[in-house]
């Protein structure tokens, strides 16, 4: 338990969450479903280990993370995020619980999406185009170690995906299909929270709470805890619960657009990030399909007593929705510039 002073001067208990952990290099499949699909029923979280990315690899994407935020603030500008949610988006940019904070996310952060030339026909769709890269004279070798980390992760979230697919009695490759992860949006996010204390009384987060809006969510982090969900988030108040970091392992959660293919069964879940005063690294790698796959309610989560509860939406809909509900407007930062 970790005992935190809240703006009134009263003391917060919080619990640290126990989540089920999915070894990938498990031999017994049933018992990874079985597994998994408790832990999706339960909260919506858990752990992956053994999923073939390396130590060694993982921190030297920290390291380079850690390097693109140690440049000076006029560098990382000019490589501002743009429309196709690509590249630089600066502290207090997004805005995930305007219900409850009192201004942006104390967060700076990095979009790299999957790189499609500009010459290309699908960099036409809201979510593909080329990435924007910041001078191989000032970070060497950045590039090549993101590119690298995204192919990686996505294997990772493919396996998770078959995973998921059995648990909501699916064929194994249901989200392998070319319209699902066979040609996804899937967004890796280096985030970097400064140091600020949070507040929750006051309004003030490292990350509002907020759920995620695609398939699910691969999460790395130093070891610097922050992390809380809220494992029933139609409970008012929330209970928060910490996440601890794990090393070596995934923290992996659910989406929206699970959600509403699995018709609620599966559920994805608040969570939030609180500053404890030190700074804190993550990198977080969003699991979306393709543009035009539309997330309907799953054959195998409805029936004539459990009707569909969402209508079908098609994913860039959805997803460039929820981008714009949530980010800062980039003329706001274009009229700062004149
Ligand atoms: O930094 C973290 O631990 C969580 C980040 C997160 O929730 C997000 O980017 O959606």
């Amino acid at each position: 338990m970790e005992k935190k002073q809240s703006g009134n001067g009263a003391f917060e208990v919080t619990n640290v969450s126990t989540l089920n952990c999915i070894d990938l290099s498990c031999s017994d499949l049933r018992q990874s479903v079985a597994l998994l699909k408790q832990a999706c029923l339960d909260c919506g979280f858990f752990y992956v280990t053994n999923h073939g990315i390396s130590r060694e690899f993982m921190e030297e994407v920290f390291e380079q993370s850690r390097r693109f935020f140690d440049l000076p603030a006029g560098e990382k500008m000019k490589l501002l995020r743009n429309e196709k949610h690509r590249g630089y988006t600066p502290l207090l940019d997004e805005l995930l619980d305007p219900g409850n904070q009192v201004h942006g996310d104390y967060k700076e952060g990095y979009y790299i999406g999957v790189e499609v030339p500009e010459d290309d026909p699908d960099a036409q769709k809201p979510f593909y185009g080329p990435n924007v890269w910041p001078s191989s004279e000032i970070l060497p070798g950045w590039r090549e170690t993101m590119e690298k980390y995204h192919q990686k992760a996505l294997e990772v979230a493919k396996s998770v995906a078959r995973i998921i697919a059995l648990a909501l009695d699916l064929e194994i490759d249901f989200f392998d299909k070319p319209e699902m992860l066979g040609n996804p949006i899937a967004t890796l996010r280096l985030l970097h929270y400064g140091g600020e204390v949070s507040d929750p009384s006051q309004g003030i987060f490292g990350a509002g709470a907020h759920s995620d809006y695609g398939l699910i969510t691969l999460l790395a982090t130093d070891d610097v805890s922050g992390l809380q969900i809220c494992k029933d988030k139609d409970a008012n108040p929330c209970v928060w619960e910490y996440v601890a970091p794990v090393k070596g392992a995934f923290i992996v959660n659910l989406g929206d657009m699970l959600e509403r293919w699995s018709n609620c069964i599966f559920k994805s879940t608040l969570h939030r990030v609180l500053g404890n005063g030190q700074q804190r690294y993550s990198i977080a790698y969003f699991v979306e399909p393709s543009h035009d796959c539309l997330v309907e309610c799953l054959p195998s989560c409805k029936s004539d007593e459990n009707p569909p509860k969402f209508p079908p939406i098609k994913c860039a809909t959805y997803l460039s929705q929820r981008y714009s509900d949530t980010h800062t407007d980039l003329n706001t930062y274009r009229a700062g510039q004149t």
